[in-house]
């Protein structure tokens, strides 16, 4: 069971009390749900060893439920109120200002039990005449409950590229297709997707088109014609299929692709240069020639443009800079020699110094820096100075044993202590290679109190790099308050670099945060926060992170060579 799920149990139970009017203890569950969200390490992983105890807001009660849900995937407790109060009140309470007070009054007052006859009594008209609700009150709920319906669910790219890359793997496998590609949200590499969108060029739509239906994960065809078709698949995807003539693939990929945006000012060029662009081709208006089609870097020639990335498709000043030709020339995979955040069985991660090092040779890497974590992260096992210490003599023996192929830095994560000082001392910090400093406590400080907090660690002269700098979980926790702005300034003067967190919900900096830093002259480095060696392969999407922040090879401390790396950091430290 995921720290996400197991949250939602408890703010699950927080609003079924609250519907029942009980007073204080939603709040209690409330606080322990959050703080299980903003745990750094498995919940399950905590119960094992006990250390689910030591979370903020759990006591004896909230523990015992944590054991039994974990153990059993499953709580009497949550079935039991679930008995005692309509379940569809909970999607009522979902709607934005709707409270437990209001939704209870609804039940009880005109017997509403769910959305469904919520929306028909608002519809109605009948809500402004309950008392204490106003004549605009049918409206609001109305509004309300669009609202609701329009945020849908989205998945993470690092849920959706797997799923897509198996997909295409089953159609290759089906028959020989030169010309097949992920569009879409996926391609221009977006932090959460939609839906999938797969583009193939081919003569034999029919034979395309059921490879794709019969793969075996479908769950449903939803939609079937001639050019189109979609598909759910077990576990709630959606994934489109487009099927074109392989003379116009390249003009179906630029427009597939999008993003709307991005389209629009493309088709707004065409038409100042007397072009049709369609999903079929770029077409002259007067003749209807075809000009371009097969090929989407054609497409872009022939407005006058070079081929533009995927990921600056967004209608962010990309077309102007396309067409001034100081597009950036955005750092690749290729360039990205090593990996500056990883976890080991030293505090939460689950491989050794040693295992995890081959992993990452295995994976090309020049380098990599363990950082585990400090004391202060309790529940994650984390280091003492005394223990640091050692970690640092294994990690040169790990190095020694590796006999060069690849370089292991001694490194931390250090916490950034709710004053902004670092919980390890300087003595230690010392005879590091690679420190990175993180929040992981406090994240509610109010925006003045956390920018101090944030560059105090800045200006330590201890630190190389701010650790998933906003603290963001995708879907699950805001960025905590800060002023950006003055904690990259205080970046650049101090040469600290900020981290793109590769884990998929983190993303952080994001890309249009990772644009601010290079606007400011903020170095970033990307990190996998990587808890076991599958995770070193989230290096990509801090990559794809990176180019959708336009930054370039200079930009980012990924690209240095492990030498230039120490040069760079050693002189920081004494
Ligand atoms: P998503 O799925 O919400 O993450 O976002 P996208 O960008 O993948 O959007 P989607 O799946 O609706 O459509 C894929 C691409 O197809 C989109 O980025 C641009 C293109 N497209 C779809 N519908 C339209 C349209 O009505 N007009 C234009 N110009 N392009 C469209
Ligand atoms: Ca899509
Ligand atoms: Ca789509
Ligand atoms: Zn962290």
């Amino acid at each position: 069971m995921r720290n996400a799920e197991v949250a939602a149990v408890f703010y699950e139970i927080a609003d079924l009390l609250e519907l029942q009017g009980v007073a204080f203890k939603p709040q209690a569950y409330r606080r322990a749900a959050s703080a299980i969200e903003q745990l750094d390490i498995d919940i399950e992983k905590a119960v094992q060893d006990g250390s689910h105890r030591n979370v903020p807001g759990v006591g004896e009660a909230i523990a015992k439920k944590i054991e039994e849900l974990v153990g059993t995937g499953r709580l009497d407790y949550l079935e039991r109120l679930r008995s005692e109060v309509p379940p569809g009140l909970l999607e009522v309470l979902a709607i934005p200002d709707v409270g437990p007070k209001t939704a209870m009054l609804l039940y009880s007052e005109l017997g509403i039990s769910n959305l469904a006859e919520l929306k028909e009594a608002a519809e109605a008209g009948r809500i402004r005449d309950l008392k204490g609700f106003g004549d605009r009150a049918d409206e609001r709920i109305l509004r309300g409950i669009r609202t609701l319906e329009s945020k849908g669910h989205r998945a993470l790219l690092g849920e959706a590229a797997p799923v897509a890359a198996d997909y295409l793997t089953h159609m290759k496998s089906r028959m020989s297709l030169d010309q097949i590609s992920i569009c879409g949200s996926l391609r221009r590499g977006k932090e959460t997707i939609g839906d999938i969108d797969l583009l193939v060029g081919s003569n034999d739509a029919g034979r395309v088109t059921e490879a794709f239906a019969q793969y075996e994960l479908v769950d449903q065809v939803i939609a079937s014609g001639s050019t189109k078709t979609s598909v759910s698949l077990e576990g709630g995807f959606q994934v489109d299929l487009r099927v074109v003539e392989p003379a116009s693939y390249g003009a179906a990929l630029q427009y597939f692709t999008g993003s709307k945006e991005h389209n629009v000012l493309i088709r707004k060029i065409g038409v100042e240069k007397g072009l049709k662009v369609n999903e079929y081709g770029v077409f002259e208006r007067t003749t209807s020639e075809k000009v371009a089609g097969e090929d989407e870097e054609e497409v872009y020639e022939a407005l006058g443009l070079p081929w533009i990335p995927p990921e600056l498709r967004e209608d962010q000043g990309e077309i102007d800079a396309a067409r001034d030709r100081r597009l950036p020339r955005l750092v690749d995979a290729t360039e990205i020699r090593g990996d500056f955040h990883i976890h080991t069985d030293w505090s939460d991660g689950s491989e050794t110094i040693k295992d995890i090092a081959i992993a990452a040779a295995a994976k090309g890497h020049e380098y990599i820096a363990i950082t585990d974590h400090t004391r202060n992260l309790a529940i994650a096992n984390g280091l003492s100075p005394q223990k640091l210490r050692h970690q640092i003599d294994a990690v040169r023996t790990a190095e020694e044993e590796l006999e060069g192929r690849v370089r292991v830095f001694a490194g931390t994560e250090v916490d950034i202590l709710g004053d902004g000082t670092l919980d390890m001392p300087s003595t230690v910090l010392n005879g590091l290679d690679v420190v990175i400093a993180s929040v992981h406590s406090r994240l509610k400080m109010e925006r003045r109190e956390m920018t101090e907090r944030i560059v105090r660690a800045i200006e330590s002269g201890l630190v190389d790099i701010i650790g998933h700098p906003t603290g963001r979980i995708i879907g699950r926790r805001d960025s905590a308050l800060m002023d950006l702005e003055k904690v990259f300034d205080a970046a650049e003067a101090n040469d600290v670099a900020m981290e793109i967190n590769c884990f998929p919900d983190r993303l952080d900096l994001k890309d249009v945060h990772c644009r601010l830093a290079k606007e400011k002259g903020v170095t970033v480095a990307i990190g996998t926060d990587s808890h076991s060696a599958r995770h070193l392969d989230y290096i990509g999407f801090g990559i794809t992170t990176a180019r959708r922040g336009w930054l370039e090879n200079g930009d980012v401390l990924n690209t240095l060579s492990a030498a230039e790396v120490e040069k760079r950091l050693g002189g920081r430290r004494a």
